[in-house]
């Protein structure tokens, strides 16, 4: 308790002293004006990279610029959006479908980009839900999220989702754990009874996910992972916390051990067993939700049945190491020899050596097993310690030239340290309290290490004040010299976690700039205006209807009755890059809709009283967007 207590307090003095500080990040004129220059793209021109930040609470991700700070989009994942009616449309609500029914909403963590050869390819981005557990892919091509799966017998998906050096896997690991299968049970008997899977994803010949296997592991708290890359390629590294599988107030009771585990998964190897037909195939339900690019249209399917593996049936696959208490993040360096675990309630970072766990491993060095699983000996793996560096290291990102820059979160500052003589050579301050860092590319074999952008938890005093609540504060950093320089500040939305960032020139050529209209396979698809029509079947109206600027066809609709349940299936003529165009129909509870060009989308009304009701476009398309409306007719039953 003392520990937790002295804690807090040191959160409160470290928010203080730099709050007195200079709040600027100590920046005379001159050196402001030319760090404005270092962020400065001008009007019309275009930033050097993308940054994909997670949303956190918002459940979706935000898209932004460097170094300008700009935000450009936001891209909807597990969350409704009314901006752009994702999970109102009918096409897009089974997104959301999940094994407890609709969950429009979620907690998106960690992003991650998918990998070639240990470098980034921009084909896709991949991001966790905690709390209804579920892994999204989004396309980098049309920034729409194409596909959601659930992960069954897995709560709080928090150690996801990461991505091995030829995306062969995204990875999630359970935070919470908790009885596999699912059954009523006293919460105080957990210990050895609950289970923390760790699934492993694929992508199949289609270029879906599919669960491959889960891996079922002791009932500890799994945190934050990484893959092995370069030389430890074949490996994933996950930090544990509450080994002591305490159920109530863990703040004490988890805090016992004085060492938790890193748990090494070679995943090569269970992947060999499994395709020779290794694990048992166990029962789980979840939902599998794929977004179609032809038919603009999501289906979802309940899937049935997991590969489980126990972690003690494969012989070699899974070893646990020790880590002094309650680490967090679990970050593996570009070539892919140290792991770095953090203990969030320490001051010292752990470093192992990959080259010594398989000599450890090698040797059968162990200290003794948890649950069967061999526990490697601490000493002997470790290939350095980063002592005395701050208070509360979370998380660390590499730039590829033998640095590595960790986040303290309660002395708030990013620390810059060197890796094989583990000194630290610079700290800057942030402004405050900073959670995930990112580097573009930090994670991959090839950082692209001009900026690194700290995700700070505390905003306080760096804008002005929005009540309450201030938005979250991201902060860029100039990492090319040998001191990190602190060049500007910029709100984000949500509460970003992980980042991912990636050089422009890999993805912006490849965008989208509309759908095909030819190649639109929606079923209820109007190509033309002389396909519009109106087609009542019972008390359900269909309204196959078109928009191109600056009209709706049809936009006079008569015949329609109160009670009705009114389909409007709205297709956009428009084959040009940005024009979409909006709907929106008086008294609807279902959000508008924007349709981009060549796509189709619905929206039902079911209309409560008699009139004449207008419906307009919501987004200004034309000089005569104004224009753009139309009424209809509703008559009594
Ligand atoms: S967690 Cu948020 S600061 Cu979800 Cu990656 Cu460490
Ligand atoms: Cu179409 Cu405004």
């Amino acid at each position: 308790m003392k520990t937790i207590k002295n804690i807090f307090l040191l959160t409160a003095v470290a928010g203080l002293i730099l709050s007195c500080g200079n709040n600027n990040g100590g920046k005379s004129g001159a050196m402001a004006s030319s760090n404005a220059e270092k962020v400065y793209v001008a009007p019309g021109e275009h930033d050097e990279y993308y940054a994909f930040m997670s949303g956190g609470y918002s459940g979706n991700v935000t898209v932004y610029g460097l170094p300008s700070g700009r935000m450009f989009k936001e891209i909807p994942v597990f969350s409704q959006f009314p901006t752009s009616g994702y999970g109102y449309s009918e096409e897009t609500k089974p997104m959301f479908n999940t094994s407890f029914g609709f969950v429009p909403w979620g907690d998106a963590h960690h992003p991650d980009i998918s990998q070639t050869n240990g470098e980034l390819d921009g084909r896709w981005l991949f991001i966790n839900e905690n709390n209804t557990p579920r892994i999204a892919r989004i396309s980098l091509a049309t920034f729409e999220t194409e596909e959601i799966i659930e992960i069954p017998h897995s709560a709080g998906n928090h150690a996801s989702s990461f991505v091995t050096e030829n995306t062969e896997y995204i990875v999630a690991g359970t935070r919470f754990a908790v009885p596999n299968p699912q059954r009523d049970m006293p919460i105080s008997e957990m210990k050895g009874e609950f289970k923390g899977p760790l699934t492993f994803i694929a992508i199949d010949d289609s270029g879906h996910m599919k669960i491959d296997f889960q891996l079922n592991m002791p009932g500890f708290n799994y945190d934050l992972a990484h893959p092995g890359r370069n030389k430890s390629h074949g490996w994933f590294f996950f930090t544990s916390y509450n080994t002591e599988e305490a159920n109530t107030l863990l703040e004490v009771n988890a805090s016992q051990n004085d060492k938790d585990y890193i748990v090494a998964v070679n995943w090569q190897k269970l992947a060999e067993f499994v395709a020779n037909g290794g694990g048992k195939k166990v029962p789980a339900t979840y939902a599998h939700n794929v977004y179609d690019e032809k038919t603009h249209t999501a289906t979802s399917t309940m899937m049935e049945g997991v590969t489980s593996i126990d972690p003690r049936e494969v012989e070699g696959a899974v070893y646990y190491i020790p880590i002094p208490k309650s680490p967090h993040g679990c970050d593996v360096d570009p070539s892919g020899e140290y792991i770095i675990g953090s203990g969030k309630l320490s001051t010292d970072l752990s470093i192992y050596s990959f080259t010594k766990i398989q000599e450890a491993i090698a040797n059968k060095d162990y200290e003794g097993d948890a649950y069967g699983i061999p526990v490697l000996n601490y000493e002997n793996t470790l290939a350095g310690v980063v002592t005395q560096a701050g208070l509360g290291p979370l998380h660390t990102e590499f730039d590829g030239r033998g640095n590595a820059y960790t986040t303290f979160f309660i002395s708030s500052e990013v620390v810059k340290w060197k890796l094989e003589t583990w000194e630290v050579v610079d700290r800057q301050p942030t402004y405050y309290s900073v959670g995930h860092l990112m580097i573009p590319g930090g994670n991959s074999r090839t950082p692209d290490a001009k900026y690194l952008v700290a995700m700070n938890k505390i905003t306080k005093d760096r804008y002005l004040p929005t009540g309450p609540e201030l938005e979250h504060s991201a902060q860029l950093y100039d990492i090319t010299g040998d001191k990190m320089e602190l060049l500007y500040d910029f709100p984000t939305h949500g509460e970003p976690h992980y980042a991912a960032g990636i050089a422009a020139s890999k993805i912006k050529d490849n965008v989208k700039k509309y759908y095909d209209l030819e190649e639109n396979n929606h079923p209820y698809v109007a190509k033309s205006e002389s396909e519009t029509k109106v087609v009542r079947n019972g008390n359900e109206v269909h309204v196959y209807m078109t928009m191109i600027r600056s009209h709706f066809s049809p936009d006079n609709i008569e015949g329609i009755k109160v009670g009705d349940k009114v389909y409007f299936h709205i297709t956009n003529l428009e084959q040009d890059f940005d024009v979409p165009h909006g709907f929106s129909m008086i008294g609807a509870n279902t959000s508008e809709l924007l349709i981009m060009p060549g796509q189709t989308k619905t929206s039902i009304w079911e209309p409560k009283r008699e009139g004449v009701w207008p419906f307009y476009c919501t987004d200004f398309c034309s000089a005569l967007h104004q224009e753009m409306q139309g009424y209809v007719r509703v008559s009594a039953k």
